[in-house]
């Protein structure tokens, strides 16, 4: 039975995307295999549901490997013998790429190289459709607003930098060897699922936790910096959307609405009935408590909740990225299905339950 049924497979599987894009395939009838790092505690929480769940227990597979080992990536793709490959994978921290440069570079940059030519060594070219995880960070320093697919890059970090290798060897590989490679460049999209180092997460976790009595405040960085923020369910489909066109080509992927950290903030707060003051100057700022409106939670009024703290700058930051999603719109008949109070929404409500437990 399972011959007739698509076959994907999925580097990053544990993470974010890799999760609901399990998830959205198994839901379409795919068999899908994940590639999962071995890692001394287990990594898979994102994805144990799909194991537990007896009608799509058979058609879910994980084998462990890494984007750093070539041959680990040519045995499985062997074995597999895909239709499709999600490259999700990747060291994917803005910050954390200025710790660890080479590792990113290896693994985001050169670990897209390895996916593309097991393809080509394989002889799954005509076969296998490849999508290659490309993102907002790739435009850095602003060149234009709002950024569509025709907006010059201008990277800023080396996450971004091993990044922007990916698109061009991607883009290298489906004009010499005309292959089905294709980016989809996505801005940043969260979800009750995203990482906690993450801003986002961060906040709703630390608000959730705030309103609770579980923590007095929250060190951020950059208040400033806007970001075009969707929902990491309606980019997945997206994702998907890109890989079943008739003609391999890249898409931007985005809400077309950027907002602040700052903004995102108070959103997150007036999710659990709290307002918030800032003072400062974006260095020594601070967020207070003004209003209450919600009898659950007893936070005293004037009570400090956010603090800058310039660990959290990075040495060239990206600070505007609005994203045109016309193109996967018409193209791809792509929708929205949550915008940024939905998917703030979503993400209180959910470390709210969290932290409740
Ligand atoms: P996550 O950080 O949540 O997930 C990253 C995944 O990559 C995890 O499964 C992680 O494994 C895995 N991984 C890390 N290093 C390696 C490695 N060396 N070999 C194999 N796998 C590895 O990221 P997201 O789900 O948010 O993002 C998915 C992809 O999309 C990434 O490539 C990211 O750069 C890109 N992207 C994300 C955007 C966003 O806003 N979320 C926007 C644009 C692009 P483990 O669980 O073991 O750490
Ligand atoms: P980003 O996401 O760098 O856009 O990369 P992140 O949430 O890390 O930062 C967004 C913005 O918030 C500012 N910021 C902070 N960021 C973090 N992480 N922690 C803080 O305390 C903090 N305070 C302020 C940042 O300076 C930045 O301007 C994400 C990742 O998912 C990438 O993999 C993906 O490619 C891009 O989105 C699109």
């Amino acid at each position: 039975m399972s011959q007739n049924k698509k076959v994907a497979l999925v580097t990053g599987i544990t993470g974010q995307d890799g999760a609901y894009l399990a998830e959205l395939l198994l839901s379409k009838g795919y068999v899908v295999h994940g590639i999962k790092r071995r890692s001394s505690l287990i990594n898979t929480q994102r994805i144990d549901h799909l194991y537990a769940d007896p009608h799509v227990a058979s058609n879910f597979h994980l084998h462990y490997g890494d984007l750093s080992d070539s041959t680990n990536i040519i045995r499985i793709i062997q074995d597999v013998q895909p239709d499709e490959i999600y490259n999700l994978g990747a060291m994917s921290h803005v910050k954390v790429s200025f710790d660890e440069p080479e590792y990113t570079a290896q693994v985001d940059g050169i670990g897209t190289l390895r996916i593309l030519e097991a393809v080509r060594l394989l002889g799954l070219t005509k076969k296998t459709k490849i999508y290659q995880a490309s993102t907002s960070e790739l435009y850095g320093l602003v060149q234009e607003v709002p950024q569509s697919e025709k907006t010059p890059f201008y990277p800023r970090s080396p996450y971004a930098v091993a990044k922007m290798y990916g698109f061009w060897i991607t883009v290298n590989y489906r004009e010499a060897y005309d292959m089905f490679a294709v980016n989809g460049i996505l801005f940043n999209h969260e979800s009750p699922l995203r990482g906690e180092t993450f801003v986002t997460r961060k906040i709703t976790r630390g608000v959730s936790q705030i309103a609770l009595g579980q923590l007095d405040k929250i060190y951020l960085g950059n208040l400033d910096a806007k970001r075009d923020w969707g929902h990491a369910k309606d980019y997945v489909e997206a994702m998907w959307l890109i890989l079943q066109q008739e003609k391999p080509e890249d898409f931007v992927i985005a809400t077309g609405i950027t907002t602040t950290v700052r903004d995102f903030i108070r959103m997150a707060f007036s999710e659990v009935g709290i307002e918030v003051e800032f003072s400062g100057d974006g260095v020594n700022e601070v967020a207070k408590i003004a209003k209450c409106n919600n009898p659950l939670y007893q936070v005293a009024i004037g009570t400090e909740v956010v603090a800058v703290d310039p660990r959290y700058f990075r040495p060239t930051e990206v600070e505007l990225l609005i994203g045109d999603p016309t193109k996967a719109k018409e193209k791809l008949g792509w929708k929205l299905k949550y915008d940024l109070p939905a998917l703030v929404k979503d993400m209180m409500e959910s470390d709210v339950k969290l932290f409740t437990k």
